[in-house]
């Protein structure tokens, strides 16, 4: 299959050395071109795979059928909406980032689009990417001409293991982002690792709670518990994490709490729910984002 692949960061690079791995005609798209990228990835068994790939080839990009897009959340649209242009009638583009709400940015297209939600972790240490632990990524589509996709799914597990086609993709989504309504802004604000919430039940609880209340609104059901246990089950399986949230406020990024807590508040507030503990993280996360962005502006 030919794929390009937007954004060449860890999750980027992880897709680009396993597609490659599986015989696909893959290449990279990033932001300042380039003719080539450094793909550094070492697998949880310690094997290393180290291979210039191409980028930005405008041919390749025209002709792919699939656009794999591993950018951050809040640099989706724009990216996207820019090669929307160039890609032909019969590529699906398929958004693979934390949060929720990039596809009602991007203009009315006639695309497939495809949406996921991905736990694995992968993370730079020096020149490369280690892919610090295998998860599962489930995807389905987020407008009418993606629901013929389902054989994507095969391709993309063939690569990736594990990969789930879902024909509704909204409850994977939401409980992906509960996950990280929980755990993103905690462990930001207490710079901690992931497996350090366990200290806060409390606030786990209450945040979680309110995410259960707009889930119910939009639509997907989930008993409350069941929620939580499911958070915990992150929380657990991804103890030793430094969560992405954490690692942009100790890179004085920009992070992606508009598509996670503020996508939630905007969900709420849509049916009147005011969120008062997930408003509060909202700010306090966005008062350190602004701290560091007004001093570099
Ligand atoms: O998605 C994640 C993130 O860090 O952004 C979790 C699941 C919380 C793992 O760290």
């Amino acid at each position: 299959m030919k794929i390009t692949v937007l954004g060449c960061g860890a999750l980027g690079q992880l897709w680009l050395s396993t597609l490659y791995q599986q015989g696909h005609d893959v290449q990279g798209w990033i932001r300042i071109p380039q003719p080539f990228c450094a793909v550094n990835v070492i697998s949880p068994e310690g094997i290393a795979f180290n291979r210039n790939m191409t980028t930005n080839d405008p041919e390749h990009l025209a002709q792919s059928e699939l656009l794999l897009v591993t950018l951050k959340a809040w640099q989706v649209s724009g990216a996207v909406s820019t090669l929307m242009p160039m890609l032909n009638d019969n590529c699906a583009i398929l958004l693979l980032h934390n949060g929720m709400g990039t596809v009602d940015e991007l203009p009315a297209n006639r695309l497939a689009i495809l949406q996921g939600a991905t736990t694995h972790a992968a993370r730079h240490e020096g020149n490369s990417i280690v892919h610090v632990a295998t998860g599962a990524t489930h995807i389905g589509p987020v407008t009418p001409r993606g629901a013929a996709l389902s054989s994507l799914a095969d391709t993309l597990h063939n690569a990736l293991p594990d990969v789930a086609w879902h024909d509704n993709i909204k409850p994977s989504l939401w409980n992906k982002l509960a996950v990280n309504c929980v755990i993103n802004p905690l462990t930001a604000l207490y710079n901690c690792t992931n497996g350090d919430l366990l200290a806060y039940a409390d606030q786990i609880e209450q945040i979680s709670q309110e995410v259960a209340q707009v889930m119910a609104i939009e639509g997907v059901e989930i008993h409350r518990d069941s929620l939580l246990s499911f958070v915990y089950q992150v929380i657990e399986s991804t103890s030793a994490n430094h969560s992405s949230m954490l690692q942009d406020i100790r890179n004085q990024r920009h992070t992606e709490i508009d598509y996670i807590t503020g996508y939630l508040l905007r969900r709420g507030r849509k049916f009147g729910l005011t969120l008062p503990i997930n408003t509060r993280l909202f700010e306090q996360i966005k008062r350190k984002e602004n701290d560091y962005e007004r001093v570099s502006s």
